[in-house]
């Protein structure tokens, strides 16, 4: 069968059976305890979510619906031989939990293309805006103006039942992941192109469509930006922007209900959801550290020149560290090894850009920071993670702009977020409560125990 929804519209029933069961006969189970570090640490290492289409390992990286990156490689259909997965391929992956076929991809990409058509307000709503202004304040003001169109809200306010709320959900993260290269390329070229615009050519595929509305048509830049999009859609649910999108966006069945029977607390739609995960995705500390390796590889490069030596390196890296600020690229919350979104990013790199130079200075950063942060006793992980190498790769093919590649990073993460909204809506998922306490609070209760 060629039609997603169907496809979602089968598996829903067997996994709300699932989840009642795993509710009924096991909820009593303990997980963990949870310690004084944990509440001071921003909750590391408790397990309190639960996140269908993505498991993080530390040290192996993530898995979507259980395949690894390389994995995903090897069976998601691709646009040429041996080539890069097409992001849709993912995309029916995590919400169907199974690998397409090449035919249900390309229907994909044709149902992408058919809902992709951005009304004329959301371009207003980003010329309203100064030019200046960030791209991810740009971009996150496009996806509210596209709110206005949506399902989900029109559906809501008409009294839908909640076990249909996931079909609304559906269109409106569909509607929204086929919408956003059209308002993201929109921003690039405003800022950086003097507002020409590309026409959208919709016998592409996904990444490749983007790419060519970017105004990149290079065939390699086209397999960049399908692997690009592939690895940055999801990384389990704890991270700032995907637990931002699904706090967002809560459940209803502990909502208070009014004495006209109308729900009375607010259920955001995908729109909202995704534009708060955004203004996540926009800290320095997540989606924003892409921006801020290139730029701070340019600085290295503008200190010493291009011929960069190791003890150079070596040098501006303890300068980065003494002046109080990290080494953007390097560590992370949950991972204890090199991010497999790193890895897959420099095997492109050695396959199509083996020479540039600042792929090279990337590969000598690998060698130099690790050491310098594992001698400051105090980083958990001392390996590069996603964002210390897409730079250089987009560089390449001549989207230098550093302060855009959050956007990137925003469009492929719409497919990780819209997909579990859909299965949060799907399962009911609750509205997300964590108990807070005070400082006075932890200590009375240290006193006790
Ligand atoms: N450079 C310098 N110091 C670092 C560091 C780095 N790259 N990574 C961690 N540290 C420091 C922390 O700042 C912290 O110092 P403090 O105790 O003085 O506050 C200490 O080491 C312990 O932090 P740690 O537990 O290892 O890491 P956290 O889970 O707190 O933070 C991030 C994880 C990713 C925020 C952290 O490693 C960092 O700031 N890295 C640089 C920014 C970056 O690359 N972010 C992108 C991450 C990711 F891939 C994404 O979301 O896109």
């Amino acid at each position: 069968d060629l039609d997603l929804k169907s496809q979602l519209q089968e598996l829903i029933p067997e996994q709300q059976d699932r989840l009642k069961k795993l509710k009924s006969e096991h909820g009593k189970v303990q997980l963990g305890n949870i310690t004084v570090d944990m509440v001071l640490g921003g909750m590391r290492g408790m397990t309190g979510m639960l996140w269908e289409t993505s498991l993080l390992d530390p040290d192996e990286g993530i898995r979507f619906r259980g395949l690894s990156i390389p994995e995903c490689q090897k069976v998601l259909p691709t646009a040429v031989k041996d080539g890069e997965p097409l992001p849709e391929g993912l995309l029916w992956l995590l919400l169907t939990g199974k690998v397409p076929t090449k035919e249900q991809v390309d229907a994909l990409s044709k149902e992408l293309a058919s809902r992709s058509s951005v009304p004329g307000h959301v371009y207003k709503a980003i010329d309203a805006l100064p030019v200046t202004a960030h791209p991810m304040t740009q971009f996150t003001t496009g996806v509210m103006a596209l709110q206005v169109e949506s399902e989900f809200q029109k559906a809501y306010d008409k009294g839908m039942s909640k076990s249909k709320f996931w079909e609304p959900t559906y269109e409106d993260c569909l509607n929204l992941i086929a919408r956003l290269p059209a308002v993201a390329s929109y921003v690039y070229r405003r800022i950086f192109k003097g507002g020409k615009t590309i026409a959208a050519d919709n016998a592409l595929d996904y990444a490749a469509n983007f790419s060519h509305m970017l105004g990149f048509d290079d065939p390699k830049m086209l397999e960049l930006m399908r692997l690009y999009i592939t690895i940055h859609t999801d990384h389990e649910g704890g991270n700032v922007s995907a637990h931002t999108g699904h706090l967002e966006n809560p459940g209803v069945s502990v909502w208070p209900f009014n004495a006209l029977g109308k729900v009375g607390s607010a259920l955001s739609d995908p729109y909202l959801s995704f534009a708060a995960a955004l203004n996540g995705l926009a800290g320095p500390l997540h989606g924003l550290a892409n921006q801020e390796v290139l730029l701070w590889i340019k600085s290295v490069i503008g200190e010493t020149g291009s011929d960069v030596t190791t003890d150079q390196l070596r040098e501006y890296v303890w300068k980065t560290l003494k002046s109080g600020k990290v080494v953007p690229g390097f560590g992370h919350g949950v991972l204890r090894k090199t991010d497999p979104r790193y890895t897959c990013q420099r095997e492109f790199a050695l396959k199509y850009l083996p020479e540039d130079p600042l792929f090279q200075l990337v590969s000598k950063l690998y060698e130099v920071v690790p050491p310098i942060l594992t001698e400051l006793g105090k980083v958990k992980n001392p390996w590069p993670n996603v964002d210390a190498h897409s730079g250089v790769l987009l560089n390449h093919f001549g989207l230098s702009e550093a302060r855009y590649y959050t956007v990137l990073f925003g469009v492929s993460r719409s497919i990780g977020i819209g997909s579990q909204l859909i299965w949060d809506r799907a399962l009911g998922l609750p509205l997300e409560r964590p108990k807070s306490v005070t400082m006075e609070w932890l200590e009375n209760h240290c006193k006790k125990v």
